[in-house]
């Protein structure tokens, strides 16, 4: 693969709209590209700042976006390293009512995003958010205290009713990333949203797929919203089922998983290398419910070999695409 190495990191966002920002600073390390060594997240305490707008779609779903007229389901990616801070202005440009709520990460009840707390953003208001992170560490009391590293998500609190069941059910929602120093960084990044039955807000049988080529370091974030539990199953890849997704070493005892249970508000991610020991193909990822998978919770990992050829996949007669498809969104690129 062409696993080049740089000093600096860059994300685009995806086909459809853009979709991901970094917030990450640039990746420790200048390793030249013969050694192809890999890129770690840095160490964080930096102060960022954000803008984000709440809009309706043309459908009468609902997003948020890094510029207006480009809300996009799932909203921006938002990565951080622990010890950052984010400034988030959240632009509320509907008629609505809508708030920012974040999981996993610290903030002061003026940041909560709920009616109870009015840290919500009336329609036409703006309302500044801030979320921070830390690195884990003793306590003084000597136990050890988490840090923030994790596959979080945000979403409304407000729309619909007090807990944002109608801003979930339009589209409200996004991954956020706290990555620990040293913690290694993925070619690229892709959020899938098991939302009640749909994945990303689609329409079922329809995707989201997302394309890659062998060896590619790729990192999926999982999230669930809505009424039910799902299991998220990938085929030919695996992954461990620790706050990484990867093994620290042959003493990890983390389970190596393909398939794990997710429930509402859940959300996890992992890394994986694209058709490792199994090569390029069409390979799904599915609810494994088997009545969602049928009713159409199933997108292809599309890995391409090098010359860009999938080996037995045609777009064309593949049930999966029947209906046209946007291609690759909620996609997170990371050149580099
Ligand atoms: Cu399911």
């Amino acid at each position: 693969m062409d696993r080049r190495s740089f000093n600096r990191r860059m994300l685009l966002g995806g086909a459809a709209a853009a979709t991901s920002l970094s917030l990450a600073s640039e990746s420790a390390g200048t390793a030249d590209a013969a050694t192809a060594a890999l890129r770690t997240a840095p160490a964080g305490g930096e102060v960022r700042h954000l803008k984000l707008y709440a809009e309706k779609l043309p459908d009468g779903q609902m997003g948020y976006g890094l510029e207006k007229g480009e809300a996009t389901i799932p909203g921006p990616l938002i990565e951080l390293n622990e010890g950052d801070t984010l400034h988030i202005e959240l632009e509320n440009t509907m008629d609505v009512a809508a708030s920012l709520h974040v999981h996993g990460l610290d903030y002061e009840i003026s940041s909560d995003g709920t009616k109870l707390n009015r840290s919500d953003v009336e329609p036409g208001g703006t309302r500044t958010y801030t979320w921070r992170t830390h690195a884990p560490g003793r306590r003084k009391d000597g136990t050890w205290r988490a840090g923030s590293a994790g596959y979080w998500h945000y979403h409304d609190h407000v729309v619909g009713t007090e807990h944002g069941t109608g801003g979930i059910r339009k589209g409200l929602y996004g991954a956020v990333i706290v990555r620990r120093k040293g913690d290694v960084l993925p070619d690229r990044t892709h959020t899938v949203v098991f939302n009640d039955m749909l994945i990303n807000n689609r329409p079922p049988h329809t995707g989201p797929d997302f394309e890659a080529t062998v060896g590619d370091r790729v990192e999926f974030v999982v999230i669930t919203h809505g009424e039910y539990y799902h299991t998220f199953h990938l085929h030919g890849h695996r992954w461990a089922d620790n706050r990484t997704g990867l093994l620290t070493g042959p003493e990890d005892p983390s389970q190596v998983v393909d398939n794990k249970i997710v429930g509402p508000a859940d959300s996890f991610g992992f890394q994986v290398i694209a058709g490792e020991g199994v090569g390029a193909g069409a390979w799904m990822y599915h609810c494994h419910v088997q009545s969602h998978s049928d009713m159409g919770m199933v997108g292809l990992f599309l890995v391409k070999k090098t010359d860009g050829t999938i080996p037995g996949y045609d777009p064309h007669d593949h049930a999966h695409t029947a209906q046209p498809s946007p291609g690759p969104e909620a996609e997170s690129r990371h050149e580099h």
